[in-house]
C-alpha cells in the first residue's frame, strides 16, 4: 500500500504545530524526519503512524497532539492558538449543544445573538472587572489600509455588549426575569502556551445572562445551571466533576460569588475548571443602570447571573478517556456508535458479506443507533480496526463468513477490548445494552481513578508530596485570601525541583490553587466534620471548610 493510501491522516514533521516545534527537540529535526520516513517503510511503522504513535504515559503532550490530529478532530492553522474543529469533534459539540439547549429552554431561557464587536467605551463601562483581563482583549484597528477612528474590540465575553440593551429592556418587575443565552465564538489573546480545546485564542461557548427581581431566584438558578453542567460532563462525556464554590481569590472578580465544576486529568495530575455559573449580585446592574420598578413602585436593581460552558469539554473528555490506541468516545456523544466491518475472504463471495453487513447497518440505524458500514476495498480489516480504534468508535461489529453460517456477528468494545459473539436476532438489544454499559463503565472507571487521586491532607508537610504523586488534595482550610496567596507562593517555590519532568507534559511543577469548596464533600470522601478545633492545613488558623487544592 502506498503512503497516500494510509487509512488515516498522518502528521508529518512539517505539519507539527508551531507551539510544538518551538519546544526544544530531543533529536535534531532533520534526523527525526528522516527516521520517521525510513521507519514508515515497515508495516509496523506505518501502523504506528495511524495510532497515537506514542504512549499516553510516555509523552502526554505528544500523545495528545497525535491523537487529536490523526483522529481528524483538529487541524492546525497558521495563527497560533487557533484551530480547525473538523466534523469528528464539531459533531460532539453539536451533541452537547443539543442537550444543554433543550434543558435551558425548559428553564425558560431563550437564545439570541449579540454583535461580535464592542466599542472601547462600552468595554470600559466596567473598568474594575476588565482591568485584569485587558491584555487578553483583541482589537480591530484598521479597515483596509486606513485606521479606524476608534479601535473596536472583539468580544472576549459579552457582559458589556448585552447589558446596555438589558438596561433598555428592563423597566418594570413585569420585564423580569429576563433569561437569554447565546451560542457564539469569543476571542481571548492568551499568552500561555495554547492547547487545542483547553486553551485556544478563539473558542466556542454558550454564555447565559439572566436578570431577576430577587436574589433568591438568582441563587436558585446558579445551582440549576451548575447541575446541568455536571450532567453534560457526567451523562454525556462520562467525565466526573466536583461541584463547588470558588474562593474569594478565584471567583469572577466582577461578581458576587462563583460556582464551578472541576475536572481532573489523571495523567498529569492537573485539575481543570470545567464550567462556571456566577451570581453577579447587583454589581453589573449598578454599573449599567439595570433598574426596575418593583410591585410597590419603588426603584430596585436587578439581580444578575452569568454562566458559560466551552469547547474545553471536548479536550477534557479526550484526555480522560483516550488510550495508547487513540480516542475512546463515550457512546452518547460518539459521531459513529457502531462501525460494521465485513471480513472478506478469498474464496467467499464478498457480495453476500456486503449484503449482510449492510443489512446489519440498516437495522441498527432504524433502531436509532449511529451506525456506519466500512466496506472500503482498498484496506484490509486490520487497517480498518486501527483506523476506527484511533477515532474512538465505541463498538466494532465484524461480519465474517463463519458468522454468516452461525447467524451471528462479533462485537468488539473499544473501551475494554472485550469480544462477544451476538446472535443476529439479539443485534439491536445487545447493541443498545452494550452502548449503555460502555457509557456507564467509562464514567465508573474515570470516577474511580479520580477518587484514587484525591489525598486528604491535614498538614503542610504532606501537601507537596501528594501533589507530586499527581494528586489533588482535600484539605481543611481557613478560607482566608492571604492564606491562599501564601499557599500559592510556597507551593511554587517548593515544587521547582521537578522542573525537568515538565518537558514531557507531566508538568509536576507549579503553584497549587484552591479549586473549589465542594458543595457535597461527603460524595467525594468520608471526611470528619470541621469543628472549632480543626486547624487550617497551611496556616494554623481555625479551618472553615474542606477545600480542594491542586495544580492547574
Ligand atoms: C478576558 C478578557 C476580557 C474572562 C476575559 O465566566 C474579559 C474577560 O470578563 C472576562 N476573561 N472574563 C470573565 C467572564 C465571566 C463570565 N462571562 C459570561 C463567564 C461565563 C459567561
Amino acid at each position: 500500500m502506498s503512503e497516500s493510501q494510509q487509512p488515516t491522516t498522518t502528521t508529518t514533521q512539517q505539519q507539527v504545530p508551531k507551539e510544538k516545534r518551538e519546544k526544544a527537540p530531543k533529536v535534531p529535526k532533520e534526523k527525526k524526519e528522516k527516521e520517521v520516513k525510513d521507519q514508515a517503510k515497515t508495516k509496523e511503522a506505518r501502523d504506528k503512524l495511524n495510532t497515537a504513535g506514542v504512549g499516553k504515559e510516555e509523552d502526554f503532550s505528544e500523545w495528545y497532539t497525535n491523537v487529536i490530529t490523526r483522529s481528524e478532530m483538529i487541524d492546525y492553522y497558521d495563527i497560533s492558538g487557533c484551530y480547525i474543529l473538523r466534523p469528528w469533534s464539531y459533531s460532539i459539540w453539536e451533541q452537547i449543544q443539543s442537550f444543554f439547549d433543550g434543558e435551558i429552554k425548559k428553564l425558560g431561557v431563550q437564545n439570541a445573538y449579540f454583535p461580535l464587536l464592542v466599542s472601547e467605551k462600552a468595554l470600559n463601562t466596567e473598568e474594575d472587572h476588565i482591568e485584569g483581563f485587558a491584555p487578553e482583549v483583541a482589537w480591530v484597528t484598521k479597515s483596509g489600509k486606513s485606521n479606524l477612528s476608534e479601535p473596536i474590540a472583539i468580544r472576549p465575553t459579552s457582559e458589556t455588549i448585552m447589558y446596555p440593551a438589558y438596561k433598555n429592556w428592563i423597566r418594570s418587575h413585569r420585564d423580569l426575569p429576563l433569561k437569554l443565552n447565546q451560542w457564539v465564538n469569543v476571542v481571548r489573546w492568551e499568552f500561555k502556551r495554547p492547547v487545542p480545546f483547553l486553551r485556544s485564542r478563539e473558542f466556542l461557548w454558550q454564555e447565559g445572562h439572566t436578570a431577576f427581581a430577587t436574589k433568591e431566584e438568582a441563587d436558585k438558578e446558579v445551582l440549576q445551571i451548575l447541575r446541568l453542567y455536571k450532567r453534560v460532563y457526567e451523562e454525556l462525556l462520562a467525565v466526573p466533576v466536583v461541584e463547588g464554590l470558588k474562593s474569594e481569590k478565584e471567583k469572577f472578580a466582577g461578581g458576587l460569588y462563583t460556582s464551578t465544576i472541576e475536572g481532573f486529568i489523571p495523567t498529569n495530575g492537573r485539575a481543570i475548571q470545567a464550567a462556571t455559573s456566577h451570581c453577579l449580585g447587583q454589581n453589573f446592574s449598578k454599573m449599567f443602570g439595570i433598574e426596575f420598578e418593583d410591585e410597590n413602585n419603588a426603584k430596585a436593581l436587578a439581580w444578575q447571573n452569568s454562566w458559560g460552558l466551552t469547547t474545553r469539554t471536548i479536550g477534557v473528555m479526550i484526555m480522560v478517556h483516550g488510550d495508547d490506541k487513540g480516542l475512546v468516545l463515550p457512546p452518547r456523544i460518539a459521531p459513529i456508535q457502531v462501525v460494521v466491518v465485513p471480513l472478506y475472504f478469498k474464496d467467499f463471495d464478498s457480495a453476500i458479506l456486503d449484503k449482510k453487513a449492510d443489512e446489519v447497518v440498516q437495522r441498527l440505524k432504524e433502531a436509532g443507533i449511529r451506525a456506519h458500514l466500512d466496506n472500503r476495498t482498498n484496506y484490509n480489516p486490520r487497517q480498518k480496526y486501527i483506523h476506527w480504534e484511533l477515532k474512538g468508535v465505541p463498538i466494532r461489529v465484524e461480519v465474517g463468513p463463519k458468522d454468516l453460517e452461525k447467524d451471528v456477528v462479533m462485537f468488539c468494545r473499544r473501551d475494554n477490548g472485550v469480544k462477544e459473539s451476538v446472535a443476529n436476532a439479539d443485534l439491536i438489544t445487545t447493541a443498545k445494552s452494550t452502548l449503555d454499559n460502555i457509557q456507564v463503565s467509562m464514567l465508573e472507571r474515570a470516577t474511580k481513578q479520580r477518587n484514587e487521586s484525591i489525598s486528604i491532607v491535614t498538614q503542610w508537610s504532606d501537601f507537596i508530596p501528594s501533589l507530586d504523586k499527581r494528586h489533588i488534595c482535600l484539605v481543611p482550610w481557613c478560607d482566608v485570601p492571604d492564606c491562599e496567596e501564601a499557599i500559592k507562593k510556597r507551593s511554587n517555590e517548593e515544587s521547582l525541583k521537578q522542573k525537568e519532568e515538565a518537558e514531557k507534559g507531566f508538568c509536576l511543577t507549579g503553584a497549587a490553587k484552591s479549586l473549589c469548596i465542594p458543595l457535597k464533600v461527603e460524595e467525594l470522601r468520608d471526611v470528619p466534620a470541621i469543628t472549632n478545633e480543626t486547624r487550617c492545613f497551611a496556616c494554623e488558623r481555625s479551618a472553615k471548610k474542606w477545600t480542594l487544592y491542586g495544580r492547574i
